[in-house]
């Protein structure tokens, strides 16, 4: 016998409690489930009025109360949670059904997962969800995985329950197969941890050279905000700047330890982008930022090493640089976004998933936290050249990458000279020049290693491979 519930969610802790009342809210009968069920009955006493709620003790209740094809969400931590999850309900479930999963999975679990389901005769649907507790509440992104059949049956609900572009437009879209979407989540995360980096180095920048003070900084982020910088993080930023310590009445920004914390999804973000051979050397600086700040001991040891210590320019100069650094960090943005969908292309052609490139920027558009006008532009671009080979190679991001180069070369010496860290702006920098070169060093790498391991090389007048008999009288052999 079916239930009446369209969709279940198990799994009620912050993401699971938000995402099961924002379908509730959207008009979705939700059948509601927790290991420990006094989450569940907290829920229904607290959010009950929002819609209509089944609340389940047990499996099989939870499974009894679905409509078929039953659509069962689960948001449990990810991992063994998560298969222990799905051991528990598969068994309950009939062919034709579909199971989501909305954490935080590797991708990689999500292909496995998939597979052991669909030969059991279960649809398995990895789906990225992004935007915090606010967005599973109010509008997330949504980037959902697994068949398209299963889609056919999803994707209206996600899609009325997804944060909402611009132009109206859902931010859900059928990704592609088995793991597309949480890939995609993936990328987004490392994109988000290059994002937030280019925006630290910015504001340590403005701190140093420009000699701004937080609230100064706070503001120049707002007036950022209003042009093509216009983003959530940026946003967000300008918040942080300006809020006051209440016990100290210091700026909150210098009360607070300075050392990050890098897991979980930026780090497999680059872990997969070196399997796949993809430079996103923007992402990796992030994240290796990240785990520079956190190492306390080391910091301190090396804390006398000799080096300059950033002198704020005067006052008239001051308001120049801050423009300086706006097209630093906005050329910056344009490569760390570059490489970040230069992953998604090159995962998508590993692993068969046809994923549209314009689609997933139109998707986080809305919902997500890497949110941003710039990505209509990003969209845009795919729209028009869907097979665009780089987004360098759109028009109009190379011609405004060319208009920022000089300013943001500029920034990278002064932040140089001055002894201010800037890793992402300056691997950004790197990675367009070495885009741009003619010729690059790798010859001569090369040449080393065909010296020391005969590795063979090709030439630039001729097809084939070379070796050089270094070690004899240096002639040079064909190697087929
Ligand atoms: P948590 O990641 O903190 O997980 C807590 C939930 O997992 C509770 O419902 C808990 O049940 C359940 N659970 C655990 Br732990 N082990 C279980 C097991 N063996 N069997 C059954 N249930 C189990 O919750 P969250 O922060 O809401 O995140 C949920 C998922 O969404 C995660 O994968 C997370 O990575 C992802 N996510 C989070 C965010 C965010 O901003 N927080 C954003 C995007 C995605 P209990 O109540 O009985 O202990």
């Amino acid at each position: 016998m079916s239930g009446t519930a369209q969709i279940g969610v198990t799994g009620l802790a912050v993401m699971g409690r938000n995402l099961a009342r924002n379908f509730a809210r959207n008009g979705f009968t939700v059948a509601l489930h927790n290991r420990t069920a006094s989450k569940t009955r907290a829920l229904v006493d607290e959010f009950g009025g929002e819609g209509t709620f089944v609340a389940a003790e047990s499996a099989e209740e939870f499974v009894a109360a679905l409509e078929r094809p039953r659509r069962l969400v689960i948001m449990v931590k990810a991992g063994d949670p998560t298969d222990a999850v799905i051991e528990e309900f598969a068994p309950l479930l009939e062919e034709g059904d579909v199971i989501i999963d909305g954490g935080n999975a590797h991708f990689a679990d999500t292909r496995r997962r998939e597979k052991e389901l669909r030969e059991r005769g279960i649809h398995f649907v990895g789906v990225g969800i992004s935007g915090g507790e606010e967005g599973a509440l109010h509008g997330p992104s949504i980037m959902p995985g697994g068949s398209t059949e299963s889609y056919a049956s999803l994707g209206p609900l996600l899609e009325r329950i997804a944060g909402k572009a611009k132009d109206g437009a859902p931010c859900s879209t059928h990704i592609g197969p088995d793991g597309a979407g949480h890939f995609v989540k993936m990328v987004h995360n490392g994109i988000e941890y290059a994002d937030m980096q280019l925006i630290a180095e910015a504001y340590h920048l403005l701190r140093s050279v420009a000699g701004y003070s937080p609230a100064k900084i706070a503001e120049t982020f707002r007036t950022w905000n209003t042009g093509r910088l216009d983003s959530y993080l940026i946003e967000i930023t300008a918040e942080v700047l300006a809020h006051t310590d209440e016990a100290t009445g210091k700026p909150f920004v210098d009360v607070v330890v300075d050392q990050a914390e890098q897991k979980g999804t930026g780090r497999w973000t680059v872990q997969i982008a070196l399997d796949l051979g993809v430079p996103v050397s923007g992402i990796a600086e992030a994240v290796f930022a990240r785990s520079l700040s956190g190492h306390g001991a080391l910091r301190e040891a090396s804390a006398s090493l000799p080096g300059p210590t950033a002198t704020p320019l005067p006052e008239a100069d001051a308001a120049r640089f801050a423009d300086q650094v706006e097209q630093a960090l906005y050329a910056s943005k344009i490569v760390s976004y570059t490489q970040g969908f230069h992953q998604i292309q090159a995962g998508s052609e590993e692993y068969g998933w046809d994923i549209d490139l314009g689609s997933v920027a139109a998707i986080w558009r809305a919902g997500c936290i890497i949110r941003a006008a710039f990505l209509d532009r990003i969209r845009e671009a795919y729209d028009a050249r869907p097979d665009l080979p780089s987004l360098l190679s759109d028009k109009q991001f190379a011609e405004e990458i060319g208009a920022a180069q000089e300013d943001w070369r500029a920034v990278v010496a002064s932040a140089v000279h001055q002894g201010v860290p800037t890793p992402g702006f300056a691997a950004a920098l790197s990675y367009y020049d070495a885009l741009r070169a003619e010729r690059l060093p790798a010859a001569l790498t090369q040449g080393q290693r065909d010296f020391f391991g005969a590795h063979t090389y090709r030439r630039t007048d001729r097809e084939g491979s070379f070796h050089t008999l270094w070690g004899g009288d240096r002639s040079e052999v064909a190697n087929g």
